[in-house]
């Protein structure tokens, strides 16, 4: 009997096809949504699932899928999958690295450009009809990014990406916290500075999250953390939901408290936030970060690179080129 495995989102058909000669494939081609009831019963019997951020793979469901033995996600953050879970009971988890860092990077650096440049704000100006005088002092007037300093809380591959953009393309002066401290040559790629979170949020014109989501990172900014931030200062957040506490971000930019945000990522999104809904100096995009047609294709081509190997099958049989858990593969 041939192996099963469910892809829960649509994706590219020519790419998805490579699946076909190893495995029965149950696609959702309309991609709707599926509550949690409906993607266990749709994951019985599969062996292998090419999940997305839209799905809760958690210890209930897992048990409820005894045969499944691969979970296949599609983005480098995989804080939707339980995967102390699926270690516990032999399943193993991939992710998408590396192909996605430099196109993340650039949406992050764009977002936080048109952010700190009002560049959201003043077309719907202009799309409603509004710009009948030419502007010069007051008109949609932000803050430079070019020479700014760039604060990057979280410094993985994205991190380092956005601070390469930052120092070698526009003169900014970096600095940034994480768990630890880049290497000395790290650092000196870009002229970072590691500097401790108080500072992270003193000193920063543009502070861009770039962290992992986990229970340590929940609201890692919240009223007290934008308290610390300059008037001036933007927010962007290209990291994930639950970051920021949205409802402290609503209410300090109206308040003033800080300029600006740029978000591509929210609390229980795809709702938003109905206090940030209506603020000018909230730039709100879909979670589009890594949406590009070359990035996003090669997301499915690693997914489905690593369904296939974690299965058994293909080149790389049993070798899954990005496991999460890759003791579940030396116990197998
Ligand atoms: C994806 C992402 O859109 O890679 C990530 O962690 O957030 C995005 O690239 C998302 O994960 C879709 O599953």
């Amino acid at each position: 009997m041939r192996p099963s495995v469910l892809a829960t989102r649509a994706t590219f058909p020519d790419i998805a096809d490579r699946l076909h000669p190893y495995f029965d494939v149950e696609d959702n081609p309309h991609d709707t949504i599926w509550s949690p009831a409906e993607l266990r019963q749709r994951l019985q019997g599969k062996h292998g699932v090419m999940s997305t951020g839209s799905e809760r793979i958690d210890a209930a469901l897992l048990d409820a899928c005894p045969q499944l033995k691969a979970v296949c996600n599609v983005g480098v953050g995989y804080n939707n999958v339980d995967v102390a879970a699926c270690t516990a009971r032999g399943v193993l988890v991939t992710n998408t690295p590396d192909v996605l860092t430099e196109t993340t990077a650039d949406y992050g650096f764009a977002l936080m450009m048109a952010t700190a440049r009002r560049i959201a704000e003043s077309q719907d100006f202009v799309r409603r009809g509004e710009w009948n005088k030419p502007g010069i002092h007051d008109m949609f007037v932000g803050g430079d990014v070019h020479g700014a300093t760039l604060g990057i809380l979280g410094m993985g591959r994205i991190g380092r990406a956005i601070a390469r953009r930052g120092a070698l393309g526009f003169g900014m002066r970096v600095i940034y916290h994480n768990r630890s401290q880049l290497p000395a040559e790290a650092e000196a790629e870009f002229g970072a500075r590691y500097v401790d979170k108080a500072t992270l949020l003193k000193e920063a014109d543009h502070l861009v999250l770039v962290l992992p989501y986990s229970p340590q990172s929940h609201h890692a900014i919240g009223a007290a953390e934008l308290a610390q931030m300059k008037p001036s200062a933007t927010l962007t957040n290209i990291a994930r939901g639950g970051i920021v506490d949205d409802a402290a971000l609503a209410e300090a930019l109206r308040a003033g408290t800080i300029a600006a945000a740029g978000l591509d990522v929210f609390e229980g999104e795809p709702a938003i936030h109905p206090g940030l809904l209506g603020l000018p100096n909230a730039l709100l995009t879909p979670h589009i970060g890594s949406a590009s047609v070359q990035t996003r294709r090669a997301m499915a081509a690693l997914t489905i690179d690593n369904l296939i190997a974690a299965l058994g099958f293909g080149p790389q049989a049993g070798k899954p080129p990005t496991p999460v858990n890759p003791e579940v593969l030396a116990a197998r």
